[in-house]
C-alpha cells in the first residue's frame, strides 16, 4: 500500500493585508492615474546624459501623440511592436503609447546579435521595430534573405538621425494627440511580450496583461503601508536596463504610478553613475549585485555624496551576505533589501518589508516576503508535497499578477501553471519563521550571468549544430564578479577535424550577446543522460566543483 498523501497545502502570506486593487483598467490610465491630477508638473523622467527632464504631463502627452502616430503607421490593438533600445525616454514614450491604443510591446537587447534579434521579432510577430540608428545595420536584410525585409516587411523607426528607408521618431511623436481610435482594452489584454525561457528551454514570449502588470505594481507600491513605500519626493535610479521586466516593472512601472522621478541612465559606467547620484540627489536604487560590488568595493565611490540613497532593492540574482554588508559600510543610513522576481511571475514574488511605509525588522540574505493580494507554496520538487516553514523546495506562486502563458506555446504554458494555477518558479528556498524568503538553489537550467539570462538550450542548439560536435551541455559555473558564467561539456564527433576549445568559443561568441559567451569548454566522451534523453545536469555541476571536471 501507498503512503498517505499528506494534501494539506501550507499557503505563505505577506505579513501585509490584502487592498483592493484596481486591475480592470488598462496600464497606462492606472500607471498615471494619481500622478497626471496631483503632480502633472514634476519630474518623471530625468535623462541622465543631458540633464533634460520631461513632467508628467510632458510624458503622458507625449506618449498619446505616439499612440496617434502609431496608428497611423497602422499599428492596432494586438499587434506587437518590438522596442529594441538602450535606456532612455523615448522607451517610456513607445512602451506608453502602445499600451494607449492597445498594443503591445515586446522588449529586446538592443546588444542581441541579428538571429536573436530575429528569433524574437519572428516568434512575436512584430510589426516595427523602434531602435537607434547604430543599430540598424543588424536589421537589414542580413541574413541572405532568410529575414524579414526593412522596410518591406516591417517599419523602423529611430530615436536619432534615420537611416536610409528607416522613419524618424518624430513620425510618432509629432501626431496630433487627439487622433488615436478608441481602443477597449480589457484586463485580459496582453501589454507586454519580454522574452524568458523560464525553467527549461528556449526563449519564449511571456505574455503579461495589463491586469498582470497593474497587479504586480499594487503590491508593491499600494496600499495604507506599501511594501515598497516610494513617493513623489523620489529619484529613482534607472541604470538597469529597462527591456528586462525588473527595471521596467520595479522601477518603471512604481515610479509613474506613485510620481517618483526616474533617472534614466543609458549605460553602466561607474563615475557618471556616482556622479549622477550625487547631483540628482537619487533616493532609490534598484541594483543586481554585481552593481552591488562595484558600489561597495570601488574606491571612486568614497569621492561621492551618496548621502540621498535611503533604499536600495537588489534583485535578479542572488545576493550575497558579505557583499550585502560591505554595501553597508558604504550607505549606512540606506535600507538595504531584496526583492525576488521572475518574468513568468509578472514579475515580483517577494520583496523586503524593510522597505515598507511602517518597516518590519528583516534579515541580511533574505529575499523579502511574498507580496500581497497573492499566494506562495514551497513543494517537494519529487513529491510534490506542500512543505511548512524551514523546509526547502521548489518555489510556487499564485496570484492575479502572474503570467496569461506563453506566447503560442500551451505546452510550456501547462509545464509552468498547473491546473490550481500556481506557477513553479524552479528556484529552490524555504520560508523562515519570520516569513522571510530565502532562495538556495535553483532546479532549472537557466544560468544568470550578472542577473542577465543565459539559456543553456539555445547554447546547446548552436553547438550541436556544429559539423564537429556530436554532442554537448552547458551549465552555470560559479563566478565572484558575474555570480554565474555558462561553461559547455562538449563531445567531439568523429569527422578527424581537431577541434580546440578556442575554436568552439569563438564560434559561440560570433552568435551570441557577450553575456551568452563561454567561459570555459570541457572535452568529455559522453554527455550524462538520464534513461529518458535529459541532460543530468546536476551531475556536470558536481562535476564543475572538483579539481578536473573533464
Ligand atoms: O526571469 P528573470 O530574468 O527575472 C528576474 C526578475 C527580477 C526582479 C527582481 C526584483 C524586482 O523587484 C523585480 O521586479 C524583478 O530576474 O529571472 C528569474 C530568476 O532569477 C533568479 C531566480 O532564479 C528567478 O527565477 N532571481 C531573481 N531574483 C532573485 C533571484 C533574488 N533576489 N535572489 C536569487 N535569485
Amino acid at each position: 500500500q501507498l503512503p498517505q498523501q499528506d494534501d494539506t497545502i501550507h499557503v505563505f502570506k505577506s505579513k501585509l493585508p490584502d487592498i483592493p486593487i484596481s486591475n480592470h483598467v488598462p496600464l497606462h490610465t492606472y500607471c498615471f492615474e494619481r500622478s497626471l491630477v496631483e503632480f502633472p508638473d514634476r519630474p518623471c523622467l530625468i535623462v541622465g546624459s543631458t540633464g533634460k527632464t520631461y513632467t508628467f504631463a510632458e510624458t503622458h502627452l507625449i506618449s498619446s501623440k505616439i499612440a496617434a502616430g502609431l496608428s497611423t503607421l497602422g499599428i492596432k490593438k494586438g499587434d506587437v511592436i518590438m522596442i529594441l533600445l538602450q535606456n532612455c525616454a523615448e522607451f517610456v514614450f513607445a512602451f506608453m503609447g502602445a499600451s494607449i491604443i492597445g498594443a503591445v510591446s515586446t522588449t529586446a537587447n538592443p546588444f542581441y546579435t541579428v538571429p536573436e534579434i530575429f528569433k524574437q521579432f519572428n516568434a512575436s510577430k512584430s510589426k516595427l521595430i523602434i531602435t537607434q540608428s547604430q543599430y540598424v545595420d543588424k536589421l537589414r536584410e542580413p541574413g541572405g534573405g532568410q529575414y524579414p525585409k526593412l522596410g518591406q516587411d516591417f517599419k523602423v523607426i529611430t530615436i536619432d538621425d534615420p537611416p536610409e528607408n528607416c522613419l524618424d521618431f518624430s513620425v510618432i511623436s509629432d501626431a496630433n494627440e487627439n487622433e488615436f481610435p478608441e481602443v477597449v482594452i480589457d484586463a485580459e489584454d496582453p501589454v507586454a511580450l519580454p522574452f524568458s525561457s523560464g525553467t527549461t528551454g528556449l526563449p519564449k514570449g511571456v505574455v503579461l496583461t495589463h491586469k498582470s502588470l497593474i497587479t504586480s505594481v499594487a503590491q508593491q507600491v499600494d496600499g495604507d503601508n506599501p511594501n515598497l513605500y516610494l513617493t513623489e519626493e523620489d529619484v529613482v535610479l534607472c541604470v538597469l536596463p529597462m527591456f528586462h521586466i525588473f527595471s521596467l516593472n520595479s522601477v518603471l512601472l512604481n515610479s509613474l504610478r506613485v510620481g517618483a522621478a526616474v533617472l534614466i541612465m543609458h549605460k553602466f559606467e561607474i563615475g557618471a553613475l556616482l556622479e549622477l547620484i550625487q547631483r540628482h540627489r537619487v533616493s532609490v536604487a534598484a541594483v543586481v549585485p554585481p552593481l552591488v560590488l562595484a558600489l561597495a568595493k570601488n574606491p571612486m565611490v568614497d569621492k561621492f555624496d551618496l548621502s540621498s540613497i535611503r533604499l536600495v532593492l537588489s534583485g535578479a540574482a542572488p545576493l550575497g551576505k558579505e557583499l550585502e554588508e560591505a554595501l553597508r559600510n558604504r550607505v549606512p543610513q540606506a535600507v538595504l533589501g531584496q526583492g525576488y522576481g521572475m518574468t513568468e511571475a509578472g514579475p515580483v514574488l517577494s520583496m523586503c518589508l524593510g522597505f515598507a511605509k511602517q518597516p518590519f525588522p528583516t534579515k541580511s540574505g533574505s529575499c523579502g516576503t511574498v507580496v500581497r493580494n497573492a499566494e506562495l507554496k514551497v513543494v517537494d520538487p519529487e513529491s510534490g508535497c506542500s512543505l511548512g516553514y524551514n523546509q526547502p523546495g521548489e518555489i510556487c506562486i499564485r496570484g492575479s499578477q502572474i503570467m496569461k502563458g506563453y506566447l503560442n506555446d500551451g505546452e510550456a504554458t501547462a509545464n509552468t501553471i498547473d491546473e490550481d494555477g500556481w506557477l513553479h518558479t524552479g528556484d529552490i528556498g524555504y520560508v523562515d519563521d519570520d516569513d522571510e524568503i530565502f532562495i538556495v538553489d535553483r532546479v532549472k537550467e537557466i544560468i544568470k550571468f550578472k542577473g542577465f539570462q543565459v539559456p543553456p538550450a539555445e547554447l546547446e542548439a548552436l553547438l550541436v549544430g556544429h559539423p564537429s560536435i556530436a554532442d554537448a551541455a552547458v551549465v552555470p559555473q560559479k563566478d565572484e564578479v558575474a555570480g554565474e558564467v555558462p561553461v559547455a561539456f562538449v563531445v567531439r564527433s568523429t569527422n578527424g577535424v581537431e577541434l580546440t576549445e578556442e575554436a568552439v568559443k569563438e564560434f559561440i561568441s560570433k552568435q551570441v550577446v557577450f553575456y551568452k559567451r563561454l567561459h570555459k569548454v570541457y572535452f568529455v566522451h559522453a554527455v550524462p543522460k538520464s534513461p529518458s534523453g535529459k541532460i543530468l545536469r546536476k551531475d556536470l555541476r558536481a562535476k564543475l566543483a572538483t579539481a578536473s571536471p573533464s
